[in-house]
């Protein structure tokens, strides 16, 4: 090609997707959980009666909190009614087959007993160790598990923004041992993690340490044979960030797809993704009063499905109370996502990319490794006719609803290879599933 490519020593060092068991795994989740929890919770976006405009998790940088108030608030952090088991349970009634916690988020509080800081959940009046409690009930539940770790930490005076001087460079070298200290203990105290979500990355500070970003990566990856990282963590040796100076993808995953879907599969450059969205417009931490458009059921199916569709997963947030627990609108939206996976996740789990051309109807997804293609319809037109073209080569053999198996929906062949299936036109309240058993032809 015409592009130059240059050599990188802090690049990318992987073309294309990874192609071991543990990424298969990610690669088939189809739905996760998001869960942002920690002292932000406890404001809930308030500060004496006022609330703040942004997101709740980012209170203490609100002009109106004096950073006094926010640092001490931990004194107060006690989840009397939290359960992690019950967490578990509701995540595994939704169908989430992946979870990533918050381990610790910008504000630096660290919900495991960190022995690199004191500002942690040890020093808190609850004492015990959430972050473990939250891995082994989701392990236990069979939901894997990911650590959420944001880089940046406004509560260590060795943090900086940017390194414009000699003392900001020493700062800096003791910032970076201490993220490399903290990610290997929660590596060796929480074993059965599987990934690591990293954020707070996109200061000049870290833009600037590329070389260390890399090195660490790789050793987070000995000391943990499989480990999931996705495109938040590193720089190249020039400070572009998710993808290297020649364009190629710094990570197992593309982390870019927050609170917004691709529109084609173009858009995905051939890569891993997973979109992580909210369930109100934006605020990812606790928080009291919801502005604007809360997302409903049927709108998380449908972009779920849309990210299968397009070769990723969709991962919803959660944003517990600070005394441990969810508040109605998420376990109404748990409870009614949970009852439709129940009967439809065989389109959403192991599912990818068909190649077929998209109708307006919704969205197909394929079974990874099998001739099965299930239409995901939201949108029923008024005259009932489902149009469906299969992928050059590919010939559908039967159509049936995914909840009536061995009843075969008649095909009606239409002109360049497309068919028509017909179903009622009105009185559908949900999506539906209708399964296509394919073989090769023409
Ligand atoms: C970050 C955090 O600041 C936020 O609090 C939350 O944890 C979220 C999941 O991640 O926010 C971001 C990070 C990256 C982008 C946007 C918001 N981005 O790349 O567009």
């Amino acid at each position: 090609s015409a592009q130059q490519t240059k050599v990188l020593q802090h690049g990318a060092h992987r073309v294309g997707k990874r192609t071991d068991a543990e990424m298969a795994t990610w690669r088939g989740y189809g739905l996760g959980q998001f869960i942002h929890w920690g002292v932000y919770s406890l404001f809930g976006g308030e500060l004496n009666g006022n609330y703040y405009n942004g997101a709740a998790e980012w209170i203490r940088s609100w002009k109106d909190m004096p950073h006094g108030v926010y640092d001490s608030a931990y004194k107060q952090f006690n989840p009397a009614s939290f359960n992690a088991t019950q967490w578990a349970k509701m995540a595994k009634q939704m169908g989430v087959r992946y979870v990533t916690f918050t381990t610790k988020h910008h504000d630096g509080f660290c919900l495991w007993p960190s022995k690199y800081t004191d500002y942690t959940i040890a020093n808190s009046p609850y004492k015990k160790d959430i972050v473990k409690q939250v891995v082994d009930a989701y392990s236990k539940e069979g939901i894997d598990v990911y650590l959420y770790f944001s880089v940046m930490d406004w509560h260590n005076p060795d943090w900086r923004y940017d390194l414009k001087t000699k003392e900001d460079s020493a700062a800096f070298e003791r910032f970076k041992l201490f993220t490399k200290n903290q990610l290997t203990e929660l590596l060796q105290q929480y074993p059965q993690t599987k990934g690591l979500w990293f954020d707070g990355t996109w200061d000049n500070s870290w833009k600037k340490s590329g070389a260390f970003t890399d090195t660490l990566e790789q050793y987070l990856k000995t000391l943990h044979p499989g480990l999931i990282i996705g495109s938040r963590f590193r720089a190249d040796e020039f400070g572009n960030r998710h993808v290297d100076a020649n364009g190629v993808l710094m990570g197992d995953y593309e982390q870019g797809w927050e609170r917004k879907i691709p529109k084609t599969y173009a858009d995905v450059h051939g890569n891993d993704w997973d979109c992580v969205m909210t369930i109100p417009e934006n605020g990812w931490g606790y928080q009291k009063k919801w502005l604007g458009h809360w997302k409903s059921t049927n709108e998380i199916l449908e972009m779920t499905a849309q990210c299968v569709s397009l070769g990723g997963n969709f991962v919803l947030n959660f944003g517990p109370r600070a005394d441990g627990t969810f508040r109605p609108e998420e376990v109404t939206i748990a409870k009614e996502a949970g009852d439709w996976m129940k009967i439809n996740s065989a389109a959403i789990y192991n599912c990818e990319y068909t190649g077929w051309e998209k109708q307006d109807w919704g969205y197909y997804t394929k079974k990874t490794g099998e001739n099965k293609v299930y239409m995901i319809v939201f949108n029923v037109p008024v005259s009932g006719s489902l149009k469906i073209k299969p992928a050059k080569n590919t010939l559908v053999d039967k159509a049936y609803l995914l909840t009536a198996p061995g009843k075969n929906l008649s095909l009606e062949k239409l002109d360049y290879g497309a068919s028509f299936i017909h179903v009622s036109s009105t009185g559908y309240k949900q999506p539906f599933v209708i399964v296509l058993e394919t073989k090769e032809g023409s």
